[in-house]
């Protein structure tokens, strides 16, 4: 397995224009402030902050200059797409340094530009999606238009043949900025799927354990069998593991912009990263749709708290 390198990399991306809601950009500072720099130090790694991505002026100047306008079948995409391009630049010069990404989103539409970084750096990575929704939506099926549910969709070559349509998302170019292959990805707490994305996923074949494979396997099996289907390809392959903090159940996350029940209980979702980091392979990793806003104290700092224990338990932290 890959040797994980002892350096991670804290990369703030406190994107909002994925999503109706604001709000998902202060997670980045919420988590710092529970003390993660330090303890990710306590946990053996050489720390490396960097400062938020800066999505207001990034964002904003490129709304001002872009010749075409963002459209409501992708809302805001000149925005994503721009704040994506910075994104994949520092997760790609991190990676290629050395270094582990830890990515605080943010909504989930920075899935673009982390993957975006992971592939150029990384053509080999093999990702786990770990999420009530699948993300699978295009411009063309999403019933929202809500670009956080797109990351995976735009990733694809067989949902999204010319990405440079799609307004900010010029730099997006073939064989400028890798594919995300199918048998490449695996989905883990998935129990909210749209119509359009259930076909792709049985058309494409991407292996997929919704909520109802965990409640009849258990995590446990689940896990092994998700990190099987990617190290079969090559024992020595890196995952990039995308932690939606949706896939959790409302109970213990209950501040997020789509909450959906009947999700991972606190034990099933640590050990999905507990599981991930064992196997050696993790090599960048994401945690993204914390939003304070979207419930009363309790229940923000609920959330938050149990974001900063994922991240913990993704950086090495186990029980014993
Ligand atoms: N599938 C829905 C959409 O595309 C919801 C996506 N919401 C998410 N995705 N939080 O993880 O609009
Ligand atoms: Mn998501
Ligand atoms: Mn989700
Ligand atoms: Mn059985």
């Amino acid at each position: 397995h890959v040797k994980s390198p002892n350096t991670i990399s804290v990369i703030g991306a406190p994107m909002t224009y994925g999503q109706p809601f604001v709000g998902t950009d202060s997670s980045p500072a919420l988590l710092r402030e529970q003390g993660l720099l330090k303890d990710l130090s306590t946990l053996g790694w050489r720390v490396e902050d960097n400062p938020d991505l800066d999505f207001n002026k990034i964002c904003s100047e490129a709304t001002r200059n872009h010749p075409r306008a963002s459209q409501p079948n992708a809302k805001h995409s000149i925005e994503v797409g721009a704040g994506n391009k910075a994104l994949a630049e520092i997760v790609e010069s991190k990676l290629k340094m050395g270094r582990f990404p830890l990515i605080l989103g943010g909504d989930h539409s920075i899935g673009i530009g982390s993957l975006a970084g992971v592939l150029r750096a990384k053509p080999e990575t093999g990702v786990i999606w770990v999420d009530a929704h699948a993300d699978l939506n295009t411009p063309d099926m999403s019933e929202s238009g809500n670009m956080h549910g797109m990351p995976l969709g735009i990733m694809m070559k067989e949902l999204v043949p010319d990405r440079r349509v799609i307004p900010g998302l010029e730099w997006m170019e073939e064989g400028v900025v890798p594919r995300l292959s199918p048998d490449s990805l695996v989905y883990v707490g998935l129990r909210d799927i749209d119509k359009a994305e259930r076909k792709c996923i049985r058309e494409l074949g991407i292996k997929t354990f919704t909520m109802y494979d965990i409640d009849h396997l258990g995590i446990g099996r689940v896990m092994d069998l998700a990190l099987e289907h990617l190290l079969s390809k090559g024992p020595n392959r890196p995952i990039h593991l995308s932690y939606d903090i949706d896939a959790v159940d409302p109970l213990h996350a209950p501040a997020t912009g789509t909450a959906v029940r009947g999700g991972l209980t606190w034990r099933e979702a640590h050990f999905v990263c507990e599981h991930v980091v064992k196997s050696g392979a993790l090599a960048s990793a994401e945690i993204v749709e914390l939003n304070p806003t979207l419930s009363d104290g309790q229940g923000a700092s609920e959330t938050i708290e149990l974001g900063y224990q994922l991240i913990a338990a993704l950086c090495g932290e186990r029980i014993f």
